[in-house]
């Protein structure tokens, strides 16, 4: 398989010939292609390759986006035989989706790398749900990579049309494609999006249909799928992350359904998620306008006249809190870091100007 065929460029080979400038190891370039756990395989020019990261990678990783992920583009340490490979650095990364850790909050989870195009999957059945959407665009904002909206099992639904209407409401300048992996309809429509060498990741609640599209869009039935009871949370059928070649050269990587999506970083995804509002506010009298009781708020004026859904601004506001709060968490504990290095430096110094004191 060659690298180009898994989105390789000119920048990544710059990327690598440094980094082969600077070191004296044999190292071999190659793309993480599946994630199960903590397992990691790498598909290199030549085969796929089991790899684990070299305990330097481990110990300078300060927190969980500086490890490897699936998207991710790899510099290996082939065994001399067979046996795992050493991952022993990553290339630069144009971006990563990342999440809020479910266990806590201070860690951030990471879900792929290197992504071009997000694809936000939402059932047409009963998993339909617009706060939802918003939430999950914000965060796919975050990626870097351009968000799609794809409404799937389109055949369960009488009114696909007014569905999609809708939801390019709730999502500014973001694509919104409806369609069935049962029926194989809407599909075209989906690779325009995924152009040969661009990598996706479908993103979406356990059940909405991910693997099915993935198995239609490989015109085989590679992976397993699974019926979603009535009163199912969802079931998770899909245990493990996987970046496929699809036949028309686009990359796409399907990965276990994921019910919560708290946000992580600082980065303006809000503010391409919700830019309607964002440009309404540019016409508040007050440019610090909360949008609460101010006179001349044009957010509230769109309210009142129907421009605006309340339910859309309130999730607005929710959302900004949760970023803004989360901040303040990462902040302090990157201030606790700081104390801790601070603190063993002192210690560093003193230990040097008493060894200098003694005179060796
Ligand atoms: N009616 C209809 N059912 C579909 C469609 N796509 C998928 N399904 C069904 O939805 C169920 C769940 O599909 P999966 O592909 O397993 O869902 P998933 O998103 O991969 O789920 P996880 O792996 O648990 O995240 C299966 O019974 C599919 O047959 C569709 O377009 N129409
Ligand atoms: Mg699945």
């Amino acid at each position: 398989m060659s690298l180009e065929s898994l989105g390789w460029g000119p920048d990544l080979g710059h990327a690598f010939s440094l980094l082969l400038s600077q070191s004296s190891l044999p190292l071999v370039p190659g793309r993480v292609v599946r994630q199960e756990r903590g397992l990691l395989t790498v598909q290199t020019s030549e085969r796929a390759w089991l790899a684990r990261p070299s305990g330097r990678l481990l110990h300078h990783a300060t927190d969980a986006e500086a490890l490897p992920t699936i998207g991710d583009w790899v510099a290996l340490l082939l065994p001399s035989g067979e046996g795992e490979a050493l991952l022993h650095s990553l290339l630069p990364r144009r971006g990563v989706l990342m999440r809020r850790g479910a266990g806590g909050e201070h860690e951030g989870q990471l879900i792929a790398a290197n992504l071009d195009v997000v694809f936000l999957v939402t059932g047409l059945d009963g998993n339909y749900n617009p706060r939802r959407i918003e939430r999950a665009l914000t965060v796919a904002w975050n990626s870097g990579a351009e968000p799609v909206v794809v409404l799937s099992k389109a055949d369960l639904h009488e009114d696909v049309s007014a569905r999609v209407l809708e939801v390019q409401s709730l999502s500014p300048g973001v694509p919104v494609l409806a369609l069935s992996a049962q029926q194989g309809t809407g599909l075209e429509a989906l690779r325009e999006r995924l152009p040969a060498g661009k990598t996706g990741a479908l993103l979406g609640s356990s059940g909405v249909g991910k693997s099915t599209l993935v198995n239609r869009l490989l015109e085989e039935a590679r992976l397993a799928t699974q019926p979603v009871l009535p009163d199912d949370k969802g079931r998770h059928t899909t245990t493990h992350r996987e970046l496929f070649v699809l036949p028309h050269g686009g990359l796409l990587i399907d990965g276990p359904g994921m019910r919560e999506l708290g946000l992580w970083g600082e980065e303006d995804g809000l503010d391409q998620a919700f830019a309607d509002i964002l440009t309404l506010a540019a016409d508040c009298r007050f440019s610090d306008c909360t949008h609460q009781r101010e006179p001349g708020c044009a957010v509230r004026t769109a309210v009142d006249t129907g421009a605006l859904t309340r339910e859309r601004l309130k999730s607005f506001e929710k959302l900004q809190r949760e970023q803004a709060y989360h901040a303040r968490q990462v902040s302090s504990a990157g201030k606790r870091e700081h104390k801790r290095i601070e603190r063993n430096l002192t210690r560093e110094v003193r230990q040097h100007l008493r060894a200098k004191r003694r005179g060796d």
